[in-house]
């Protein structure tokens, strides 16, 4: 087979990407190789490359010039997969096997050459199934507390964080967020998406100047708080899981943003699954304790070794956490509310086939977000947060 090569971007096929798995030294030329394009999400081309004899497998992950979902007339920049590979590689030195290994990056063709996760299942499609996946909130709690910690200020040196900074600086992708998460789902825009049974509820929504105006504190947290680097899109399907390992992927919406945001958009995802879930709800719910519990309890041992003055003073950490909390509900809030209304809905709520129940279920997650987003400041521990979670559930 003629292997060529690409010096400027186009769009991979199946037989270019097997080219550059050759090119990149990952295979050797002449190997049989098979490749499939196996792209779900919403905005790139995932190919999954394997050599036939030994079973040995990539994956070659390359951004598009537009929004897959919406097509090419939602233009968006090929930045990202430098974003994405810069991001994973950095996580990488804090968390280790909680983020797949990248073998090989090329900016320019927007192309990130992966470790292959393909033995694992999608966290979101696996929970829906039933599976309750008993790592989960450990590691994600371990790699919420380490990416969030050793980049922001209580680790780094100022330069090397404002060189981050500089960096992940990443426009577009928070643009997407800003409108998809905090505006659109909040004002009648033309991409929500939403049954018609659901207009009076929306309509509500819209009218409600309190909510509006507790989303406009939030977004400007999202806008202004460069506090940590974010991986800026940490829902269910961005994790890989079985009973034994976990590994975040996709951190293309990378960014330096408030700590609380990631932790929101997480707990808010395995809301869907208690909310939405025929089954036991209690194993979802400790994972959403859990997470919080391990994320805090990690934080706080490495804040012991921070050497800003600040550190050390009596109540700064307690401040910290608390803000954490409190922003990680109204930005899980937020998400409870855009993944039901807004542009890219959940899975977990659109698979229930019975309508009534749908709608149900989804009502369920507009309350609920509302009342995460206006009542963050007055549910005052995790516990405190299932007790609500729960009652929304019944
Ligand atoms: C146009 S992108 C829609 C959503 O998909 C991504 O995964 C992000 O969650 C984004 O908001
Ligand atoms: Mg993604």
């Amino acid at each position: 087979m003629a292997i060529t090569k690409l010096n400027t971007y186009q769009p991979l096929t199946e037989q270019s990407a097997i080219s550059m798995a050759v090119n990149v030294g990952i295979f050797e030329d002449g190997s049989l190789l098979t490749c499939e394009e196996i792209g779900d999400g919403n905005l790139n081309l995932v190919f999954h490359v394997v050599e036939r004899d030994s079973g040995k497998g990539i994956i070659i992950k390359q951004a598009l010039p537009y929004a897959k979902v919406v097509g090419e007339s939602w233009p968006l920049t090929i930045e990202r997969a430098r974003i994405e590979a810069g991001a994973l590689n950095l996580q990488r030195s804090f968390v280790g096997d909680l983020v797949p290994e990248v073998y090989h990056s090329d900016p320019s063709l927007a192309v990130t050459v992966m470790e292959d996760l393909s033995s694992l299942t999608i966290a979101r499609a696996g929970l829906i199934n039933g599976n309750k996946y008993p790592r989960l909130s450990d590691d994600i709690g371990t790699f919420l507390a380490n990416t969030l910690y050793f980049t922001s200020d209580y680790a780094l040196h100022p330069f090397r964080k404002k060189e981050y900074v500089k960096e992940f600086s990443n426009p577009e992708l928070c643009k997407i967020t800003e409108d998809l998460v905090f505006t659109d789902p909040f004002f009648n825009s033309e991409t929500n998406e939403f049954e018609e049974e659901l207009s009076g509820d929306v309509q509500q929504l819209w009218d409600d100047f309190t909510v509006k105006l507790e989303v406009a504190k939030l977004k400007k947290s999202f806008l202004t708080e460069g506090e940590a680097l974010l991986h800026g899109d940490l829902h269910t399907g961005s994790i890989f899981v079985d009973d034994q390992h976990t590994k975040v992927i996709d951190p293309e919406f990378a960014f330096y943003g408030p700590i609380g945001f990631d932790i929101g958009q997480f707990i808010a995802n395995l809301i869907f699954q208690v909310i939405a879930s025929p089954g036991e709800k209690e194993p979802i719910l400790h994972h959403i304790e859990n997470t919080w519990n391990v994320f805090s309890a990690t934080f706080s041992k490495h804040w012991k070794e921070s050497g800003d003055a600040y550190t050390k003073v009596n109540g700064y950490l307690e401040y910290v956490l608390e803000k954490s909390f409190q922003d990680s509900i109204g930005f899980a809030g937020c998400e409870c509310i855009r993944r039901t209304i807004g542009l890219a809905h959940v899975d977990d709520l659109e698979s229930i086939e019975d309508k009534e129940q749908r709608l149900k279920a989804k009502r369920a997650c507009l309350n609920l977000g509302k009342k995460l987003i206006v009542n963050r400041k007055h549910i005052l521990s995790i516990e405190e947060l299932l007790t609500l979670v729960r009652s929304y559930s019944e």
